[in-house]
């Protein structure tokens, strides 16, 4: 192999089992894309289609498939109902594109916000969903989530993925009370229709901007939920769905060791929502993130081997699936470093009071190039070494 000055280096600072070790995990790393993540994203007021990005499921799930033949990740692909089909037809033609592209379904996810053409599910679905006042409409919105277990099952996931709409826009609109329990009804109407290696992830956002009151606002009304609907509810993390200033990290490590943590949305976001790519404004978080569930695993909790990896995010200005390939990159390049930090030495350091040489030993792998470890990971599985370059042509 030629002289690689870049990975001498790293040896050199972090040592060569480390660095063996990392690569051994960051060769089992793969991240879940959706579908709909393909497709050109929009704001509020409008998406402005250029024409080139995929438009139909078909396309999308081509290109999904593209994805990773580049990245080794995308091996599965998150589905959400009734964006990516509405009939029996529909997801027999899934289940082809899928095979074509050489992937597999991943969780599976309610889209509780779509209006139906028919069907109780019209416009009094801005009452709410699973909360919603109306026995038709919450019958009904509960009734989609079974179908969706249908789908699971038609597809091959074990994992159906929560995220409700629901929450109200005036303090007068709902009880509180009533809001909490129809919810807590109807998720154990949903859990009923699970198999019992099925796993149900819930995941929560602080608000949306029409809301008064989020029906699942927080990572505590989260995990309380998955406590009183079943042992295989889990929390779903999505990074943008967090008050500014949250230390998700701490999020992360206390769901860990619930035995609750199911997996994670990344993205990342500057003022709110959940729509920017990962690791493009706030790296550190991520690192930190990656931090926690390194040391989750060291400690047998599954941090990395149980967890499952999202990405949720939009893609309004670049090309699509160039800013997934990004994204899965600078998810990389925050695991890489996690994997980097010397746990023990760490330990040490926390364990005499000296925060100093603690942070100094989280430095060390924080401020890496690590580029040059992740090039020989891609490589050593027939991958392109930089997936960007190759994905815009450049390699
Ligand atoms: C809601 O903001 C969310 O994060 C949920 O995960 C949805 O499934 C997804 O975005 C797409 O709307
Ligand atoms: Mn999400």
């Amino acid at each position: 192999m030629a002289a690689d000055r870049g990975y001498d280096l790293l040896v050199d600072q972090l040592g060569p089992a480390r660095l063996d070790a990392a690569a051994a995990a960051l060769a089992k790393f793969c991240v879940e894309v959706p579908s709909w993540g393909f497709g050109r994203g929009g704001t509020r007021f409008g998406t402005y289609r250029t024409g080139k990005e995929p438009a139909t499921v078909a396309e999308r799930i081509a290109a999904a498939g593209r994805f990773h033949a580049l990245t080794g990740h995308g091996a599965t692909v998150a589905l959400h109902f009734p964006w990516d089909g509405t009939t029996d037809a529909d997801i027999d033609a899934l289940a082809a594109a899928l095979a074509k592209a050489g992937v597999k379904a991943g969780a599976i996810n309610t889209n509780w916000f779509s209006m139906r053409e028919t069907g109780p599910i019209d416009a009094r679905l801005r009452f709410g969903s699973l909360t919603s006042p109306l026995d038709d409409l919450r019958a009904a919105s509960v009734q989609h989530a079974v179908d969706c277990v249908g789908i699971c099952r038609k597809l091959g996931s074990n994992v159906l993925s929560l995220w409700l709409p629901d929450g109200t826009n005036s303090p007068g609109q709902m009880s509180l009370f009533d809001q909490a329990e129809r919810l807590e009804e109807s998720l154990g109407l949903i859990y009923d229709a699970l198999d019992d290696d099925d796993l149900l992830f819930i995941e929560y956002k602080l608000f949306e901007p029409g809301f008064y009151s989020t029906a699942i606002a927080d990572w505590g009304r989260a995990l309380q939920l998955c406590q009183t609907t079943g042992r295989r509810a889990k929390v779903l993390v999505d990074t943008g769905h967090h008050a500014h200033g949250t230390n998700i990290e701490q999020i992360v490590a206390l769901c860990l060791r619930a035995k609750r943590l199911g997996g994670f949305h990344f993205n990342d976001r500057k003022y709110a929502d959940d729509d920017l790519a990962a690791g493009s404004i706030d790296p550190a978080q991520l690192f930190r993130i990656f931090l926690a569930l390194v040391e989750a695993e060291r400690r047998g909790l599954g941090g990395l081997s149980k967890t499952a990896f999202l990405i949720d995010q939009s893609h309004c200005i670049k090309d699509p699936l160039l800013e997934l390939v990004e994204t899965v990159g600078n998810l990389e390049v925050a695991l890489a470093r996690a994997l980097l930090v010397d746990l023990a030495a760490l330990k040490a350091a926390q364990d005499t009071c000296d925060p100093t040489a603690a942070d100094a030993v989280i430095n060390a792998a924080w401020l890496a190039d690590v580029r040059p470890l992740l090039k020989r990971v891609h490589t050593a599985r027939n991958l392109p070494a930089d997936p960007l370059a190759a994905a815009v042509g450049k390699a």
